[in-house]
C-alpha cells in the first residue's frame, strides 16, 4: 500500500528526486522488480518524447549495479534523434558510476538539445545489471544496436517487451515559468469569498495551468483546490474561495476532508457529471490494488472510477447515457463494473502541506467498503462543506507544458470567522 501512496503523492505534488529547475522524464514506476544484463553488442534503449522543442538533456539516470566479476569495465551512453542519428555519445568506466547496490546513477551530459522523440541507449557490455520495472510497459523500452544504429527485434531471456521498462530516465530543463500571488481579500465566507490573484510569466511561452490550494493552517490539510488553464507567455488568474472544504461522505456519513479538484477539458456534456476528481486507492479484492481517480458531478454524485491505466471500473447511468446512449445499464453493470459489493474498498487521500519535514504529507480516508450499488452511486458523495473557523493559507502552483512547476505562497493568511 505504501508504495502506491507515494505514487499518488508524486502525481499531485510533482516531487522530483532531481535538483531544482530539472525535470525528469520517466516511464517506469520507480520500484525495481528485476535486473538484467544483456550480452554482445546490444544496448538497453528507451524512446523518450521531449516536453518541448530544443529541450536541454542534461543528465541520464540509470538504475543499476556492477556485475561482479565484470566482463567489461566500460559503458557507452548514446543519444539518438528520431531518425536514429547520433546526437551525443559518452564512454566511461562502469565502476565510476555503479557499485554493489542497485541504485540510481546520474551521468552528466553537456546539455544535448533534443526535440520530438529521442532515444537513449545504454550499452553496458554485460558489465552492469540494468534495473527493470515489470509493470505493464509503455512500449518505450527497446533493444538497440550500433553500426548502423538500429532497433533490434525483442529477445531477452524470461522478459517480454510489454512488461519491461528499463529504468533509465532523461533529466533536463527548459525555460521555467514564474509566479507571484497576492491575497486581495483576506476574509472568506460563502457570501464574500477570499480573492487570490496569480500573475504568471514564462520566457518560452508554454504556460499550461495554475492551481490554487487552500491549506488549513492548524491541521495543514489541503481543504480546497482549483485549477485554471493558462496559455502563452504571461497570464493572470483570480481565484475566489468561499470558505468551503471538500469532504467525502459514504452511506450518508461524513468521513472527512479529502483532496479533490475541478476537472478541465471534458466535453461540455460530460463536464457537469465529471466536474471534480479525487485521487484514490481502489482495492477490488484482497491485494488487487489500483491507484485511481474518482469522478464526481457538480452535485457531488459519484459518477466514475478510472484507474491509472485508463480502465474504468464504474460509470454511472448518467455518464453512460451520454457516452453510449441506448445501452442497457443493467447489462453494462453486469459486464463492465468490476467493483465487488461489500468487498471492494476505496481509500481517499487527505493531503497535507507539512509545516515540518518530519510531519506526514498525507493520510488515507477509509478504506471505505463499497456496499452500495451502481444505481445508488455506491452511496459516495463529494461534499462542499463550510470550512471551520480559523486561518488558511493560499498556495498557487504554475505549470508549463514542459513539466516545469513553481509555486508561491500568499502574502497573508485568510481568515474564516
Ligand atoms: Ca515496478
Ligand atoms: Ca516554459
Amino acid at each position: 500500500m505504501s508504495k502506491i501512496w507515494i505514487m499518488v503523492l508524486i502525481t499531485i505534488l510533482t516531487i522530483n528526486c532531481v535538483s531544482a529547475g530539472m525535470v525528469s522524464l520517466t516511464y517506469d514506476d520507480g520500484n525495481v522488480d528485476d535486473a538484467v544484463w544483456i550480452d554482445g553488442q546490444r544496448g538497453h534503449g528507451v524512446v523518450f518524447t521531449a516536453p518541448t522543442d530544443n529541450w536541454s538533456l542534461a543528465q541520464v539516470a540509470i538504475f543499476g549495479k556492477l556485475v561482479a566479476p565484470s566482463k567489461s569495465e566500460m559503458f557507452v551512453i548514446e543519444v539518438w534523434d528520431q531518425n536514429l542519428s547520433l546526437l551525443y555519445k559518452t564512454t566511461d568506466k562502469a565502476s565510476a558510476y555503479f557499485g554493489d547496490n542497485l541504485t540510481w546513477s546520474l551521468v552528466d551530459l553537456p546539455d544535448v538539445k533534443v526535440s520530438g522523440d529521442f532515444l537513449i541507449a545504454f550499452f553496458e557490455f554485460a558489465g552492469v545489471w540494468q534495473g527493470v520495472d515489470t509493470s505493464p510497459s509503455s512500449g518505450r523500452s527497446i533493444l538497440a544496436a550500433r553500426n548502423p544504429n538500429r532497433i533490434l527485434n525483442w529477445s531477452v531471456q524470461n522478459r517480454t517487451q510489454n512488461q519491461t521498462n528499463w529504468m533509465i530516465q532523461a533529466v533536463g530543463h527548459s525555460p521555467e515559468p514564474d509566479i507571484t500571488i497576492s491575497v486581495l481579500s483576506d476574509t472568506a465566507s460563502e457570501k464574500s469569498p477570499a480573492k487570490i490573484k496569480a500573475k504568471t510569466t514564462d520566457p518560452d511561452g508554454n504556460l499550461k495551468s495554475a492551481t490554487e490550494y487552500v491549506v488549513d493552517n492548524k491541521t495543514r490539510e489541503i481543504v480546497w483546490s482549483e485549477v485554471v488553464e493558462m496559455t502563452g507567455s504571461s497570464a493572470e488568474a483570480e481565484f475566489s474561495w468561499p470558505a468551503v472544504a471538500f469532504r467525502i461522505s459514504a452511506n450518508g456519513q461524513d468521513e472527512g476532508v479529502i483532496f479533490a479538484i475541478n476537472n478541465l477539458g471534458f466535453m461540455a456534456n460530460l463536464s457537469r457529471l465529471l466536474a471534480y476528481s479525487a485521487p484514490c486507492i481502489l482495492e477490488l479484492d484482497k491485494n488487487v490494488n489500483f491507484t485511481a481517480e474518482a469522478y464526481f458531478g457538480e452535485d457531488g454524485q459519484f459518477n466514475a472510477l478510472i484507474d491509472s491505466y485508463g480502465f474504468s471500473h464504474y460509470l454511472s447511468q448518467d455518464v453512460l447515457n451520454i457516452t453510449k446512449p441506448g445501452i442497457d445499464y443493467e447489462k453494462f453493470v453486469k459486464n463492465n463494473i468490476t467493483i465487488i459489493k461489500d468487498t471492494s474498498t476505496i481509500g481517499f487521500i487527505n493531503m497535507m502541506v507539512p509545516a515540518r519535514q518530519d510531519e506526514p504529507a498525507s493520510k488515507i480516508i477509509g478504506p471505505i467498503v463499497l456496499s452500495g450499488s451502481p444505481s445508488s452511486h455506491y452511496d459516495l458523495k463529494l461534499l462542499r462543506s463550510n470550512a471551520g473557523m480559523g486561518e488558511y493559507i493560499a498556495i498557487v502552483k504554475v505549470e508549463d507544458q514542459a513539466f516545469n512547476v513553481l509555486s508561491d505562497i500568499g502574502d497573508k493568511a485568510i481568515k474564516v470567522k
